[in-house]
């Protein structure tokens, strides 16, 4: 099977609505002959700047209009970043994910510090990524420059619902950062939320989106909406595992050769529930007792389920080596 970026809308719309255990079947089979299987990317994800965001995201407690519980909390110091890269990687963490609450980054001070922050977690030998709203095409370098190995920027949505969930700021401005992002040479990280309130067929124009850009995002995130108290979505009904089986299964079937990562919602997911979703064809999860604002498993629950499931997780850097090796 080739690689393709040219899928349409009527052949992903397919995919999705395969029965499902012919679906999750099918993913599975082309996770076994584009990845290694039984091996997981483990993550670890940092708020480096928490709260206050201008945007008006529905679905985010760190927006500041929004009155949620999350603390308001400046730029963090370079060390205070070290050593929690450091507690990451010493559990098994192999990637580290620093998240600001900007609309988009400023060519300030701030943005200086992150660059030390980028260069030291990049000594570490971990895969840097960073997440920080919009970016133009010359920060993007200065990032690549620093260390950067990919930087995490979600479609989120349909281009059609998108206007319904966010409305400060366009869906083309989404794919504006993306295109600065791989011009740059960095790992594209992109993917989504369920359950915001759409229809199967934004998930279909979503993952049609994603699936159909010049390149394949290297990393794609599916997230089950983290429902927050105090945002406009706090009352949506929790995500069914099912969607999130279609999802991953379809997002690996449609880009094979991406990790699919089973981000958000892993707190409410039983074992099984998690299980189900490797074999459609996860192969990336956060690990660590948060992920920006919100509880996520820890280590060592991550661990007991890698033991019981008989997965390992994947080392840094893997695709650099074996296209070196
Ligand atoms: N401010 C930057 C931005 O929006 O790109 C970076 C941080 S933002 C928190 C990163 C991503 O987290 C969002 O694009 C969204 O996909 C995800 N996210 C935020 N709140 C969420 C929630 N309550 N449930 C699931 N995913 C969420
Ligand atoms: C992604 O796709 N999901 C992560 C990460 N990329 C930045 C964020 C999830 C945030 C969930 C809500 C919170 O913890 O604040
Ligand atoms: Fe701000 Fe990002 Fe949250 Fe939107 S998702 S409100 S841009 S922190």
């Amino acid at each position: 099977m080739q690689i393709r970026n040219d899928w349409t809308i009527e052949e992903i719309k397919d995919i999705y609505n395969t029965p499902l255990l012919e679906l999750i079947y099918k993913a599975g089979t082309i996770h076994r002959q584009f990845q290694q299987t039984g091996e997981v990317q483990v993550c670890t994800l940092l708020s480096i700047k928490t709260g206050g965001c201008p945007e008006d995201c529905s679905y985010c407690p760190q927006a500041a209009r929004y009155h949620t519980n999350v603390e308001v909390h400046a730029l963090l110091q370079k060390d205070e970043v070290m050593e929690a890269a450091q507690k990451a990687q010493k559990a098994g963490s192999t990637r580290f994910c620093m998240g600001a609450a900007w609309r988009e980054v400023r060519d300030n001070r701030d943005f200086d510090r992150v660059l030390e922050m980028v260069q030291g977690v990049n000594e570490l030998g971990m895969e840097v990524c960073c997440t920080m709203g919009m970016l133009t095409e010359s920060q993007a370098a200065k990032l690549r420059d620093a260390g950067l190995y990919a930087y995490n920027h979600n479609i989120d949505t349909s281009e059609e619902h998108y206007a319904d969930v966010i409305t400060t700021r366009t869906f083309d401005d989404r794919l504006n950062t993306l295109n600065n992002v791989r011009k740059a040479g960095i790992s594209v990280c992109s993917g989504g939320i369920i359950g915001l309130g759409e229809t199967h067929e934004d998930r279909i124009a979503m993952l049609h989106t994603l699936s159909t850009l010049p390149d394949h995002p290297g990393s794609v995130p599916i997230n089950a909406l983290v429902r927050i108290k105090g945002t406009p979505l706090q009352d949506n009904p929790k995500v069914d595992i099912w969607d999130m089986v279609k999802m991953i299964a379809t997002a690996r079937i449609l880009m094979p050769r991406a990790m699919v990562r089973l981000s958000a919602g892993r707190s409410e997911m039983s074992i099984s529930d998690q299980a189900l979703c490797f074999m459609a064809g996860a192969n990336s999860i956060f690990s660590g007792e948060k992920l920006l604002t919100t509880p996520n498993p820890d280590f060592n629950e991550d661990q007991a389920m890698f033991d019981l499931l008989g997965l390992k997780p994947r080392e840094s850097f893997k695709d650099e080596k074996i296209m070196v090796g």
